[in-house]
């Protein structure tokens, strides 16, 4: 048996921070999973280093579903970001040494391809509409088959998804958090417009898609999903917050626009209510943050039963070990939507040499056996550790709001 021998944590910042475990096996495989937690890293480093990696040792690399359970179980603290992040570092690793000793990638041991590759979204965001549309244009023109929209809304400045480099989004930009000002009222308006321009400008052979990320109140979120119905939008995103969830039983009452909730939901119990009471359309769940390769299954799992899809989140801060893991569960389950894709810096790409490629409008993980993502150490090891937080909203008079 593969008995995993050593494990340790590579903290890296190529342009923004990553966690990375490396898990060593007696076979001499190694295996790497994702343990970047935006804004908190070092959290789930210590979790890692203190508290997980001593109870690994010895163990066989093969029992994934087993090393799962001890891990969450074992913990008695279930759940919550950092726990479940850590977990899923594992898990990552774990099925990555799996298709290295099976001679196959990940994707064929989950059952096998189910379409030619995994649709992405990417991001077209501008100070103004015009900006925006440009942009989502050299999408279109790049091969892409569906694209999220966000623009500057006139007179706030640091509106969310609207950044100064087009190329690259990263909104954790600061050694303390950034203040950034909000006004729903001034927002509402602005997104209807933007979606009119980019149907006019874009036609309608695109998916066009937009992220609130948990602005709105509910009954504002159920306005603007009926001002955008006339523009068939693929999805609006995090439209409230979800810890009560029957706001989005008030939000499917008024509008047909379809509801992607999740990135930042870190086990089943968080979507279970929200897909059993089919008052979602896409889960956004992360192999990264909610517990890994085999915990997303589940999720996925249980969505499919209640026709719901999923549409996992992507950014920036989830590295490339996490996308590659993404595109190996996307290709495998059948109710696969989109996947959400920004693309990392050339300084994260050549840290994290991977082997999944963009082609028409998808991304392929790649037949290489694993993960087929690896971590150069010698280049991680010159982009030290830089503390960056995500930034704080507050209203025009100063209240504390969601970012
Ligand atoms: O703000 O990943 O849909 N994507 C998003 C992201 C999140 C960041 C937070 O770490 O909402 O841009
Ligand atoms: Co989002």
């Amino acid at each position: 048996m593969p008995k995993i021998t050593a494990a340790k944590t590579i903290v890296t910042c190529p342009g923004r921070n990553f966690v990375t475990l490396k898990i060593e096996t007696s076979d001499g495989v190694t295996g790497v999973g994702d343990a970047t937690l935006n804004g908190r890293e070092l959290s789930v480093k210590s979790y890692l280093d203190d508290h997980v990696i001593p109870c690994l040792i010895g163990r066989d690399a093969h029992r994934i579903e087993d090393i799962w359970q001890y891990l969450y179980k074992g913990a008695y603290w279930r759940r919550g970001p950092v726990t479940m992040t850590s977990i899923a570092a594992v898990d990552m690793a774990l099925w990555d040494i799996k298709g290295k000793l099976a001679g196959l990638p990940v994707y064929q041991l989950l059952g096998g391809a189910n379409r030619s590759g995994v649709m992405v979204y990417g991001h077209a965001n501008g100070e103004t509409i015009d900006d925006t549309i440009t942009r989502a244009g050299e999408y279109l023109a790049a091969g892409y088959r569906a694209v999220r929209l966000q623009t500057g809304v006139p007179g706030m400045t640091g509106t969310y998804g609207v950044s100064k480099d087009k190329f690259f989004y990263e909104p954790a930009d600061a050694d303390l958090p950034t203040e950034t000002v909000w006004s729903s009222e001034r927002y509402l308006p602005v997104v209807p417009e933007l979606f009119a321009a980019a149907r006019e400008a874009l036609g309608w052979d695109i998916h066009l898609l937009h992220d609130v990320h948990h602005r709105l109140k509910p009954i504002e979120a159920a306005r603007l999903g009926k001002d955008l119905e006339p523009y068939r939008p693929f999805w609006i995103e995090d439209p409230t917050p979800a810890e009560n969830q029957d706001a989005f039983r008030l939000i499917r009452q008024h509008t047909t626009t379809p509801l992607a909730v999740g990135e930042i939901f870190n086990s089943i119990w968080d979507c279970k209510a929200l897909i059993e009471n089919q008052l979602i359309d896409y889960i956004r769940a992360t192999v990264t943050h909610a517990g890994g390769i085999t915990h997303l299954r589940r999720i996925a799992a249980l969505a499919d039963l209640y026709g719901v899809r999923t549409g996992c989140h992507g950014a920036t801060d989830l590295s490339p070990v996490s996308m590659a893991a993404a595109l190996h569960v996307d290709l495998s389950i059948p109710n696969f939507g989109v996947q959400e894709y920004m693309r990392h810096t050339a300084e994260t790409d050549a840290v994290f040499p991977h082997a999944y490629a963009f082609a028409d409008g998808q991304l392929h993980p790649g037949d290489a056996p694993g993960l087929g993502v690896d971590i150069d150490e010698a280049a991680a090891a010159k982009f030290p550790y830089r503390r960056a937080f995500l930034p704080v909203a507050r209203l025009q008079d100063g209240t504390m709001h969601d970012w």
